[in-house]
C-alpha cells in the first residue's frame, strides 16, 4: 500500500485516466508554510486537525506513506524481524496455481495497492503459463508505485498492464473488463491490517459489489500470533520502523507547518490484546509545544501520537466476513511458523435458478 498523496497529485497525467479520487485543495486557508511537496487535501487537513485534538491524539496512517515513508516500508520488508512479506511470497509461490484452478479459465488480474509490483510479477509469471495474454490493472494512489509496478511487469511477455491512479474501490470500479475473463482481485501484503474490524467487514461487501459471478478475491492477511513473536517486527533492532514512524513528524513539519522536535519522540509499538492489533505511537519524552494548522499542540511528557494500527485476524473471522458479504470461501492456505493466510473468495452465481411461474412456493422471504 502506498499513499504517497503528494505524488498522486503532483504526478503528470500520461494517458487519459479518470480523475484521481483525490481532489486538489479547495481550502480558503492555505497551509501556513506552503511547500511544493505539500498535499493540502481537505480530507487530510481535517483528519490531522481532528486527530491532534482527540485523546489519545491520532494521525491518519496514510501520513506514513510519502516517497520516503514508502521507501522505509520497503526496507522494513527486508528486516529479519518482519516475516509478513516473506510469508506472503511463500504462499504465492506455493498456491497461486490452485487459485487459478479454482477460478477456471481465462483470468484478468486487478491488484489493489500493488506497490512496486513484485508480488504481481510472481503471480503473473505463473498465470502466463496458462493463457497467452493476461490483462492486469494496478490500482494505487501513488504514481511512483504505479510506475514501478508497470516497470516490474514490462519484463513479462503477454502481460497487458494498465495503471489506475485512484483509491481502491474507485479504481476497481473503473478498471476495464476483458470479455469472457474472470476477474481476480488481489489484496495482498496484509494491507487489510490498517482497517478497523468494522471497516474490514464492510470492505468485503464493497469489493463484492464490484464483482460478477465467477470472479475471485484473493486476500493475504497476517494472523493472530504471540505478541512476543509480533512485537519485534514493529520494533526492530536497526530502528527502521522507528524511522518510518518518526517520518510522520517530518511530514507534519514539512507539509503542514509544524515544528515537532524529532529527537524528542520515542517510537513505541504496543500490542492491544483486546483489539488484537499492534499500535504504533510516537511518545513525547519531554514537554512539546507546537502549532499545526492553527491549533496549539501542547504535549506532556509521556503523551503519544498514535500513528498506525495493524490488526491481526483469524482465518475463521475472515471467512465469516467474506461469507456474510455473499462470497463463497473457495480456499484458505496458511504459512507456518509465521502465521499468515491467503483466503480465496469467489462470487457464486448471483441469482438462484429461474423457476417457471408457479413453481416456487409462497415467498419465504420476510
Ligand atoms: C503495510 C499495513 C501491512 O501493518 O505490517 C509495517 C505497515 N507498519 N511496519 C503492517 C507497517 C509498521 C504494514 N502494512
Amino acid at each position: 500500500m502506498h499513499n504517497e498523496t503528494e505524488k498522486a497529485r503532483a504526478a503528470p497525467r500520461r494517458q487519459p485516466e479518470p480523475a484521481p479520487a483525490i481532489a486538489p485543495a479547495q481550502s480558503a486557508q492555505p497551509a501556513r508554510r506552503p511547500d511544493p511537496h505539500a498535499f493540502a487535501d481537505e480530507t487530510m487537513r481535517k483528519a490531522i486537525r481532528d486527530g491532534l485534538q482527540a485523546r489519545p491524539r491520532k494521525l491518519p496512517a496514510s501520513l506514513l506513506y510519502d516517497a520516503l515513508g514508502s521507501s522505509l516500508f520497503e526496507a522494513i520488508t527486508f528486516l529479519p524481524e518482519y516475516e509478513v512479506t516473506r510469508a506472503d511470497f511463500a504462499l504465492l509461490e506455493r498456491h497461486s496455481r490452485e487459485v487459478f484452478d479454482a477460478l477456471g479459465g481465462p483470468i484478468e488480474v486487478c491488484e489493489l495497492g500493488p506497490g512496486a509490483g513484485s508480488k504481481a510479477a510472481l503471480v503473473l509469471r505463473q498465470l502466463i503459463e496458462r493463457q497467452p495474454t493476461v490483462p492486469f490493472t494496478g490500482v494505487d494512489v501513488s504514481r511512483t508505485a504505479l510506475d514501478q509496478c508497470q516497470h516490474a511487469l514490462e519484463a513479462i511477455p503477454g502481460v497487458v498492464a494498465r495503471a489506475q491512479q485512484a483509491r481502491y474501490l474507485d479504481g476497481l470500479a473503473a478498471a476495464p473488463r476483458t470479455e469472457d475473463h474472470r476477474r481476480l482481485v488481489l489484496f495482498l501484503g496484509s494491507n487489510l491490517s490498517n482497517f478497523e474490524r468494522a471497516a474490514a467487514a464492510r470492505f468485503f461487501h464493497e469489493v463484492r459489489a464490484h464483482l460478477q459471478p465467477g470472479d475471485g478475491f484473493l486476500l493475504a492477511t497476517d494472523l493472530d500470533k504471540a505478541p512476543e513473536q509480533l512485537i519485534p517486527a514493529y520494533d526492530d533492532a536497526l530502528g527502521v520502523t522507528a524511522a518510518f514512524n518518526r517520518n510522520v513528524l517530518l511530514r507534519l513539519n514539512r507539509d503542514w507547518g509544524a515544528d515537532f522536535p524529532l529527537d524528542a519522540f520515542r517510537h513505541r509499538a504496543h500490542w492491544n490484546a483486546q483489539a488484537r492489533r499492534i499500535e504504533m505511537h510516537l511518545e513525547a519524552e519531554r514537554s512539546i509545544r507546537t502549532r499545526v494548522l492553527d491549533i496549539d499542540v501542547l504535549m506532556a511528557p509521556g503523551e503519544t501520537l498514535w500513528t498506525e494500527s495493524s490488526h491481526r485476524f483469524t482465518t475463521a473471522e475472515l471467512r465469516g466476513w467474506g461469507e456474510a458479504a455473499g462470497f463463497r470461501c473457495a480456499g484458505q492456505w496458511q504459512n507456518a511458523p509465521w502465521a499468515f493466510a491467503h483466503s480465496l473468495f469467489v462470487v457464486p452465481d448471483r441469482f438462484p435458478p429461474v423457476f417457471p411461474p408457479g413453481f416456487l412456493p409462497q415467498s419465504s422471504f420476510p
